[in-house]
């Protein structure tokens, strides 16, 4: 099990209200431990174990952004 952060720049996220949206789905994802949202730089950055990228990305899709 290995510990990982991965980190995503999603253009679209603006307000309080995205980062509710985004964080609420991609805390979902399997392995997720902790998910930081910075409006100012539009970053969001996941720690977990065993974490997939792909489910991270489906998840943000889901809230209704795209990760670049
Ligand atoms: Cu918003």
């Amino acid at each position: 099990m290995s510990v990982q952060e991965l980190s995503y720049t999603i253009a679209g996220m603006s307000c309080g209200h995205c980062k509710a949206a985004v964080t609420e789905e991609v805390e979902q994802v399997v392995g997720v431990d902790a998910v930081e949202v910075d409006l100012d730089s539009k970053r969001v950055v996941v720690r977990g174990k065993n974490v997939s990228d792909d489910d991270v990305r489906a998840a943000i899709r889901e809230a209704g952004y795209e990760a670049a």
